[in-house]
């Protein structure tokens, strides 16, 4: 049987902090729950303001002047970042987590990598095709034992065409400003970029129509006010896609050049150039704990 998250917070050690954002106000710790490695992630949300009943004095509690001069006031506080009965933050656990999760959360110097495609197959595909398995189970339990499926916005069956659009596990599902879906396609047979050429065009437009007609009519949300993306590299090898309030700028790496790409901009190089993912560098940035920055030969031919 599952385990409750008050249990496991309940029987979480601390460990140690992985990671400690200033700017995107997130904590991730290491710790143990019954001996088993676990990570919890916490996240402080962003305001959420309410326009039509919002009060300051609602969030703002035991505030102390620190100075001031002419117009200008500057205080402490204790802020609550919400009104009543909106959450303040989020938080994640992943139990048990694997060695791999636990370098994926930890702080870890960055470095710029030009894959050619020589680099790609030699190295790069190997890799994905050892990082599928386990890794992606939460993936095939969405697609097709019916995990997260009261979350669903979308189902379509369809084997070659269909997908499932639902929240992402980044998002609270309450905050409007910091909307994000995921979109995960039922095909099994793209890893990611590289495996896309100009036979996908019309699979890929399918998929962008779709998402956001879905999108905009479940969510007070326009086509224009929508980020929709991949990343290279993902973390996860099955092809799927964000999408995401452009308001929403506290994703850090994740919106970051060197990761993210427009699924436009996507289907517009396929569409200029039918095989332009198999025969083009591709620049991003990787963390040194990625499982790819520990090929040796990957490292030396960067
Ligand atoms: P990615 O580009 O492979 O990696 O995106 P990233 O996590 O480094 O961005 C995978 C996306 O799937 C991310 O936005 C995750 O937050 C999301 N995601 C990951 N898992 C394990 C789950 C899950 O179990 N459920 C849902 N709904 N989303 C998930």
């Amino acid at each position: 049987m599952e385990r409750s998250l008050e249990e496991l917070l309940s029987n979480f050690q601390f460990q140690k902090v992985l990671k400690n954002d200033p700017k995107e106000k997130t904590l991730v710790i290491l710790g143990l729950i019954d001996d088993n490695d676990a990570i919890v992630f916490l996240e402080k949300s962003h305001f959420n303001v309410d326009q039509g009943s919002f009060k300051v004095g609602d969030i703002i509690k035991e505030i102390r002047l620190i100075n001031n001069n002419d117009v200008y006031f500057w205080s402490s506080a204790l802020i609550k970042h919400s009104l009543p009965d909106t959450p303040s933050g989020k938080v994640n656990i992943i139990y048990p987590a694997t060695e791999a999760h636990i370098k994926k959360y930890e702080e870890q110097r960055v470095h710029y990598i030009t894959e050619t495609p020589e680099m790609y197959a030699t190295y790069v595909k190997p890799y994905i095709e050892s990082m599928k398995g386990d890794r992606i189970k939460w993936v095939y339990n969405i697609l097709f034992h019916g995990k997260e499926s009261e979350t669903f916005v979308y189902h379509d069956k369809d084997p070659d065409s269909g997908f499932v659009l639902l929240p992402d596990m980044k998002w609270d599902k309450v905050n409007m400003d910091s909307l994000y879906l995921c979109c995960i396609v039922n095909r099994c047979d793209i890893s990611s970029i590289r495996d896309l050429n100009s036979s996908h065009i019309s699979f890929l437009e399918n998929l962008k129509r779709k998402i956001i007609a879905i999108t905009c009519a479940t969510y007070p949300i326009k086509p224009d006010e929508l980020r929709i993306f991949v990343h290279y590299q993902p973390s996860y090898y099955h092809f799927h896609i964000h999408v995401v309030n452009l308001m929403h700028q506290g994703l850090g790496n994740g919106i970051a050049a060197g990761r993210a790409i427009l699924l436009d901009d996507v289907i517009e190089n396929l569409k200029l150039v039918p095989e332009y993912y198999q025969v083009r560098n591709l620049n991003y940035f990787i963390g040194e704990n990625h499982g790819l920055w520990s090929i040796e030969g990957f490292r030396e031919e960067n």
